[in-house]
């Protein structure tokens, strides 16, 4: 697993250079506060950022709560509410470490694979990781109406993480598709 700071080691090493990048790493040290309000922000609404996902997703398709579709029976939902909350919390993760690596390397390696063996729908899957993605955005900009932090930043000045955190999940929808 690497983080910022180890990834640009490995990539100076990797040319024989020192580290070049000083500036993205002194950016990084002082976004931490920011950086560790929105992993604190998408950790303790978890729970209903991936409820609402999962339920969106049995609304728009039928199908997935019926005889034979993807959650039908108690233990595929649960499975699936599972997945969605392991899928937020490696992109917390990465988050945190400023890195994919934790996200790619101990999450996504593999799942698509295993979707594929189990028959659990990708497409359907992709929707609830783009639903995720619309509330972790919010959560990240402080734009989500129901639940505002009080925060002493400007509105806007987390738009950068915001466009970070929306690739994690771009990644993991094209690790899946
Ligand atoms: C380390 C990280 C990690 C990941 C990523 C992981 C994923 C994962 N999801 C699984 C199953 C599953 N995943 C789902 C998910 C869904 N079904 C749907 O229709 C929805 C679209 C979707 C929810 C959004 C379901 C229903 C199963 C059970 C499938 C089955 O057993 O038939 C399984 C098979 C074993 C099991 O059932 O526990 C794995 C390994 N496990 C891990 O340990």
């Amino acid at each position: 697993m690497l983080d910022k700071f180890s990834r640009s080691v490995v990539s100076a090493d990797s040319s024989g250079k020192f580290v070049e990048d000083l500036a993205g790493l002194k950016s990084f040290v002082a976004d931490g506060n920011k950086r560790l309000d929105a992993v604190n922000f998408i950790s303790s609404n978890a729970s209903c950022i991936v409820s609402d996902a999962v339920a969106g997703i049995c609304c728009e398709s039928e199908g997935l709560t019926a005889p034979g579709g993807g959650v039908y029976t108690t233990r595929k939902m649960a499975a699936c509410l599972r997945d969605g909350d392991i899928i937020l919390r490696y992109i917390s993760y990465a988050v945190l470490a400023g890195d994919a690596s934790v996200l790619n390397d101990r999450c996504l390696n593999g799942l698509k694979e295993t979707y594929a063996a189990l028959g659990v729908p990708t497409g359907n899957a992709a929707r609830a990781v783009g639903i995720m993605k619309a509330a972790a955005v919010a959560f990240v900009n402080n734009t989500a109406s129901q639940r505002k932090m009080t925060v002493t930043e400007k509105p806007g000045s987390c738009n950068g993480l915001a466009e970070e955190v929306a690739n994690y999940f771009d990644a993991v929808v094209a690790a899946i598709s």
